[in-house]
């Protein structure tokens, strides 16, 4: 089997990830020979131009070190202030330097060269991420024919969203120069399809564009997933229970509501606040019955969007705690630290209701591992939005508009109630789902049409 070489922003750290991408890799590169490439997490004046290799947890990771000033433009500035909001159609919050641009492609070119000596003639080499986007491109500037996939873990935007992006013709060529391109979910591959099909036309913005070919890229969607089975275990362990038996200690039979989230705008968590604040409001029969605890880590916290947020969040917490809080009761415990997984499944576990509504979400693990979690006998219940691509595959959630506080309210107050019937016949649907697209049919999937072998098939089927 030819060698697997997955290449991300960050190589993966010691100790618990509280980012999506990580969680779900490691495991993938553990049952294969290859490597990861990456950032080290290092600024320098003066990178060196080789990359320095470790083991890392039983992995074996290359890395190399960045600028302070190119690391700003590219992670802070590029990606993380253009292309995440637009990806995640909040162009209201964009920030756009022009000079940012340059900065992502030199990190890119970076990257590329670093990278270009590692590699052997059949290696398959899978990039992550839209910080990633220009990588394939740099690597065939540098001579190399390889098999490349790219996988986008966030929304693709819609083409309105892509136009305000500056330099957006050049990603879409970019992306053009990779074998697969795969997506979260199909929503993401008809906008992007949108975009194919209908290209820049040139009345928008300076001369004509030529479109692009799409014609050797492979665009299709991958739904990510966690791994179910590991949860269920987890669920269970000495580890979880201690944290149920401290939960349970403090909460008396309140039921819990639980949210999981890093700290960012597109995780909807002032308008989740909100929400709670309205079934509280409407229900006062839930009053000193129910728990909302919401776990969410601070993230990109020198982004001044990201800040706020924080601030919103800090005094919606306040709010909801000085309306309904009494001496010996509070609605609400707020969380700004991440967990190792095996207290997140205990709180998974002990959670009547998951709470999950982010406004734009590219799947959401949080709600995979919150369904995997549950007592198949006394389970709790999924409260989605439709807007993360996870409410393509977990039909049985209670799905609502994040936006409408009203309508989460009126969801949470089902979900409270909910006989136990229906919470054992929704959740069973719930976990075929989560088995069915767990994180090695993801892999697999992606692997097997990215394998020089389905090229091959391909190429004999065209001939
Ligand atoms: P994220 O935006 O980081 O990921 P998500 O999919 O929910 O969002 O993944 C979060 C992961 O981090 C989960 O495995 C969760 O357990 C962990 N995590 C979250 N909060 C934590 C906390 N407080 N303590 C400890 N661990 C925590 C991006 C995309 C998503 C996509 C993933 C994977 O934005 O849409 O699902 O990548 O592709």
């Amino acid at each position: 089997m030819s060698r697997l070489i997955i290449v991300s922003n960050r190589t993966p750290g010691k100790g618990p990830a509280a980012g999506g991408l990580a969680v779900a890799l490691r495991k993938t590169l553990a049952e294969r020979d290859g490597f990861w490439f990456g950032w080290s997490g290092k600024l320098v004046d003066a990178p060196e131009a080789e990359a320095r290799f470790e083991e890392i947890d039983g992995l074996t990771v290359a890395q190399i070190d960045l600028t302070r000033n190119d690391h700003h433009a590219y992670y802070a500035g590029f990606s993380n202030s253009i292309l995440w909001p637009s990806f995640h159609l909040r162009l209201d919050l964009a920030t756009i330097e022009g000079h940012w641009y340059e900065g992502y492609r030199r990190v890119n070119a970076q990257f590329a060269k670093a990278l270009r000596p590692l590699l052997r003639k059949d290696d398959v080499i899978w990039v992550h991420d839209y910080h990633l986007i220009p990588l394939a491109s740099e690597l065939r500037h540098l001579g190399l024919r390889n098999r490349m996939g790219f996988y986008l873990h966030i929304p693709f935007p819609t083409t309105d969203a892509l136009y305000a992006i500056p330099h957006h013709n050049e990603l879409m060529r970019d992306l053009s120069r990779y074998d697969i391109v795969g997506m979260q979910a199909q929503r993401d591959v008809a906008a992007f399809t949108e975009f194919s099909d209908h290209q820049s036309p040139s009345s928008l913005s300076g001369p004509p564009l030529k479109s692009v070919n799409f014609s050797t890229t492979e665009v299709a969607a991958f739904p990510i997933g966690s791994d179910p089975e590991a949860f269920a275990r987890l669920s269970v362990t000495p580890a979880a229970t201690k944290m149920v038996k401290r939960m349970e200690r403090a909460m008396g039979d309140q039921k819990l509501i639980l949210g999981v989230d890093r700290l960012d705008y597109s995780k909807g968590l002032p308008q989740r606040v909100e929400a709670y604040e309205k079934l509280l409001a409407n229900n006062a029969q839930f009053r000193r019955n129910v728990h909302l605890l919401q776990v969410a880590p601070p993230s990109r916290d020198t982004i001044k969007e990201y800040q706020e947020t924080s601030d919103t969040l800090d005094a919606m917490c306040g709010h909801v705690m000085g309306r309904f809080a009494e001496p010996d009761w509070q609605p609400l415990t707020y969380v700004k630290r991440a967990y190792g997984q095996p207290s997140l499944a205990g709180l998974y576990r002990l959670a009547r209701v998951g709470l999950v509504t982010p406004l734009r979400d590219g799947m959401n693990l949080v709600a995979h591992e919150y369904v995997a979690s549950q007592n198949p006998e006394d389970p709790g219940v999924l409260v989605l939005s439709r807007f993360a691509g996870a409410a393509e595959i977990f039909e049985e959630a209670l799905q609502v508009n994040p936006f409408d506080t009203d309508e989460t309210a009126e969801a949470l107050r089902l979900a409270l109630e909910m006989p136990l019937d229906e919470r054992k016949a929704r959740w069973q649907s719930l976990m075929a789902a989560a088995r069915r697209h767990n994180i090695d049919n993801w892999a697999t999937s992606f692997l097997g049409r990215l394998s020089p072998e389905a090229a091959q098939e391909e190429g004999g089927a065209a001939r």
